[in-house]
């Protein structure tokens, strides 16, 4: 029920990836409320942080006034001092030119918080246009620990974003796969769906450590041991090959299982090497088995041999080269032969879910398509992610359900003009991305510059000196493992200036603070919501429903006016927003005007294209899935998913294991987003203090009580957290939360040293190091500890 007076106004929550259609109540200027908005298409329900928004916008920490600071860095005191808009803009736009002219414009790093965290998803292909306009090719978030896997690393199986934009059609599949996802905590409006799909009768597998909300409604939960999923997907896959559980009809025509791979040499055969008919050296082959005769595939011509049932799938095929006879297997034998060894006792062996649980969860898989996945930060922060991507994507390459309805697929969007500049900027200069000659195929291929890469940048000078940093939010000393090399690394920098509602260990490290709005108070444009055809559909304003506090500004207006000072005004409509808006929406047919007239947004009419790759292939090297990548092989990665036992765990490393002997790792809160919201007294009164998850068996052995505080002891320093029971997790396993420094005044709870040893930061004593060969990805998921009673 609303106040007396009290003014409701559609808008939607853009406080995480959730992205909730909300209604605002506002009473004498004042935010004071937030709920659902169930007739939007994703407005059935808001959490606890959505109800708590108006206490995190009016929170007397906010950020008010651009800042300068006058005390060196690391002085306990920045000893800030308040200055002016024009003085802070001016003062960014002066030195960035200047370090640009004396070392190029890739010494000015960008960086920004998650847009699943933050609502910088309003603002962030306009961040980017900023950077590419500017000439860096140097963007710093979290894309190695949140979007590698979804978004990045499937490009090298199916050459799309398959989760991250082939999204799950919750609303038609049969099974539902969640592996290392647990939208109950991170993703609201997905958690309503499954929900849904569960009560229609579709099946549910969870793969997760930790029995979590949805895997109570499962069928299958398979309690994977931290960071040996690639062994589990291998094992699964193994199954379903041993008993043709896979679409041979997708399988044959649309993956690269039917071609051939020489078994000397591991490369797929090309049509130039084959005798008496000379092919292009870019075309591969295939066997006709009825004929005994090679069937030449040529990228461009998407299917292999028209799909025919005639191609071979299995066994050993010599052929004649242009050098003699030369032995060769089709892809899915290579395959077959790779996944012999994981049977499903040696998946037990390797990952803990019993032979049984294997096979039960396979033939769940198939029998119950369309099957829809989702991965995400449990899969994402590991020294081998890449790999268990790669396990998890060649797995539901077979299921032949990738872009079918009730499978993954790309709900169309509504047309727009892309705005994110990537003709702003030159082949070169992107080739000149922090990081890209370590890990040619990692994020540095996509603009992106891991942590490591950056630190290494700053204090290092490798590959060359990062000076500079224009960051919109990332709290990046707490986000990534070892907290301490951040603080240097920022310390270094010549010019560090960080846009934020808040202050945090990270704006700390500035030289001035650009004090930002909070979503409640500006003004965005969304075009669509994602989740279903219906929420892609959507086009929304969203109109401030207050005033801003302060003098803060959104992203977007310190974006369009730092385009401006620095002489790139050209390429931001000379400062005027609207008029890029509706640039950007021109295609669509909708305008501004009618989306004013409409605060809860409009719907186009659109309807989901499947199964699209008929038409338009596969953008991958062969045109097909690749089950086999040669593009990894290529750079000395494995062609076929590969398991290796984490680097950091008791078995691989029995040295450490005697005095570490359980697995570390970590997963979100359920009241806060990432290391945000812990200032906010309505949201900390229910979560006072960090927890460690630890089953009651493990936590007896050591004396220690539900509620007591623990030290988590690690090779690189200790951690103090409470501890929590958990029979849902295995006794070597222990899960702990990343993100704690903040106080809450109204709660009496002091602020910790996030640099102090024995502190409550995760992050302080995790490492991004040693990190996945192909993308630098951190093993925040799966590392050693032990626990004592503190
Ligand atoms: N150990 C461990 N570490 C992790 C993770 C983990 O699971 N375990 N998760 C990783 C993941 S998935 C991610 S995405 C990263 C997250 O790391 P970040 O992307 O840095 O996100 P947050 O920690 O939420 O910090 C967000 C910052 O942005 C500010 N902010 C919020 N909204 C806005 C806005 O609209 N504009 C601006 N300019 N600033 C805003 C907040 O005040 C805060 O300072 O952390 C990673 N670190
Ligand atoms: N409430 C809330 N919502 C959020 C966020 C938040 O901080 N709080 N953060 C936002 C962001 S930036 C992100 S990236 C998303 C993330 O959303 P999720 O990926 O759902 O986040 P987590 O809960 O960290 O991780 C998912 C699951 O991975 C499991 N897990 C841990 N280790 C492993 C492993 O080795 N293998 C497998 N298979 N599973 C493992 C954990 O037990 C956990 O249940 O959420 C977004 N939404
Ligand atoms: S789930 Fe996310 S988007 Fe939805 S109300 Fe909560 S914080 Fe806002
Ligand atoms: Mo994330």
């Amino acid at each position: 029920m609303s106040a007396v007076g009290a003014v409701e106004v559609a808008t939607f929550c853009p406080m995480c990836v959730s992205r909730c259609g909300a209604t605002a109540t506002v009473e004498d200027g004042r935010f004071i409320g937030l709920g659902p908005d169930p007739a939007h298409p994703t407005g059935r329900a808001v959490c606890v942080k959505g109800k708590a928004a108006p206490r995190v916008a009016e929170h007397h920490d906010r950020l008010l006034r651009p800042l300068r600071r006058t005390a060196p860095k690391g002085a306990p005191d920045p000893g800030w001092v308040q200055i002016s808009w024009d003085e802070a803009l001016d003062t960014v736009a002066a030195r960035l030119r200047e370090i640009a002219a004396e070392s190029g414009p890739e010494a000015v790093v960008f960086g920004s918080a998650s847009p699943s965290t933050s609502a910088l998803s309003d603002s962030v292909d306009w961040i980017t246009r900023l950077r590419r306009a500017f000439g860096s090719p140097n963007y710093v978030n979290s894309m190695e620990l949140c979007g590698w896997g979804r978004f990045l690393a499937s490009t090298y199986t199916f050459g799309a974003a398959v989760p991250g934009a082939f999204m799950p059609d919750l609303e038609n599949a049969g099974c539902i796969l969640y592996w290392g996802y647990n939208p109950s905590v991170s993703r609201l409006v997905h958690a309503t769906a499954t929900v849904d799909a569960v009560n229609r009768g579709a099946r549910l597998v969870v793969v997760d450590p930790r029995r979590t909300g949805l895997a109570s409604k499962a069928t299958h939960w398979l309690q994977v041991r931290p960071g040996t999923d690639t062994a589990l997907a291998l094992g699964l896959t193994h199954v379903m090959l041993e008993n043709d559980w896979y679409d041979e009809q997708f399988v044959r025509s649309w993956t690269n299982a039917p071609l051939l791979v020489r078994a000397d040499t591991g490369r797929l055969l090309r049509a130039d090497e084959l005798a008496g008919q000379p092919g292009s050296a870019d075309d591969y082959v295939a066997w006709d088995e009825m004929d005994g005769t090679p069937v030449v595939h040529r990228p461009g011509s998407r299917t292999v041999g028209a799909g025919s049932p005639r191609l071979a799938l299995s066994g050993l095929v010599t052929v004649d080269s242009a050098h003699g006879p030369v032995e060769c297997r089709p892809v899915l034998e290579v395959l077959r032969q790779h996944c012999r060894a994981m049977t499903p006792a040696a998946t037990e062996a390797a990952t803990g879910v019993s032979a049984d649980a294997v096979v039960a969860t396979a033939r769940t898989l198939w029998e119950s398509r369309p099957l829809a996945f989702y991965t995400w930060s449990g899969l994402e922060q590991h020294a081998n992610t890449t790999q268990m991507i790669r396990g998890v994507n060649v797995l539901y390459a077979l299921t032949g359900c990738l872009d079918a309805p009730g499978g993954n697929v790309l709900f169309t969007p509504v047309p727009t003009n892309p705005v994110d500049g990537l003709e702003l900027i030159s082949p070169q200069q992107r080739a000149r991305t922090i990081g890209v000659e370590d890990r040619p195929l990692g994020p540095a291929r996509f603009e992106f510059v891991t942590g490591e890469s950056f630190y290494t940048a700053a204090l290092e000078h490798r590959p060359y000196r990062a000076r500079a940093l224009v960051n919109f939010g990332a709290n990046l000393v707490m986000a990534h493992g070892n907290s301490a090399r951040g603080r240097n690394a920022l310390a270094s920098l010549d010019f560090f200036v960080h846009a934020d509602i808040f202050p945090s260990p990270t704006s700390d490290l500035a030289d001035l603070v650009l004090p930002v709005a909070s979503p409640f108070e500006t003004e965005a444009l969304r075009v669509g919501f994602e989740v279903s055809q219906r929420a892609q559909s959507h086009v929304q304003l969203r109109r401030p429903v207050v005033q801003p506090a302060g003098e803060a500004r959104s992203d977007l207006q310190i974006v369009f006016a730092l385009a401006e000072r620095l002489g790139l005004g050209h390429h931001f409509w000379e400062g005027d927003l609207h008029a890029a808006w509706s640039h950007q929406l021109a295609p669509s047919g909708i305008t501004l005007d009618a989306l004013r007239a409409e605060p809860r947004g409009l719907t186009a009419p659109l309807a989901t294209a499947y199964r699209k790759y008929e038409s338009q292939g596969f953008r991958t090297a062969t045109g097909l899935v690749e089950l086999y990548s040669e593009t990894l092989a290529d750079h000395g990665y494995a062609a076929l998913p590969t398991f290796v036992e984490p680097p950091l765990s008791p078995r691989s490393r029995p040295d450490l294991g005697e005095d570490y002997p359980l697995v570390l790792t970590c997963a979100k809160s359920l009241r806060y987003c990432e290391t945000q919201h812990r200032q906010v007294a309505e949201l900390r009164r229910a979560a006072p203090d960090p927890l460690v998850e630890v089953h009651p068996d493990t936590a007896a052995a050591r004396g220690i009580e539900a509620g007591d505080w623990v030290r988590v002891l690690t090779p690189n320093g200790t951690v103090t957290a409470r501890a929590r029971l958990n029979a849902g997790l295995a006794p070597d396993v222990v899960c702990a939360q990343h993100g704690w420094w903040q106080g809450c005044d109204e709660l009496g709870l002091e602020p910790s040293d996030p640099y102090a040893d024995g502190g409550v930061n995760l992050n302080l004593v995790l490492r991004q190091t040693p990190g996945d060969p192909t993308s630098g990805t951190s093993p925040l998921r799966a590392s050693l500890c032990e626990l004592a009673r503190a």
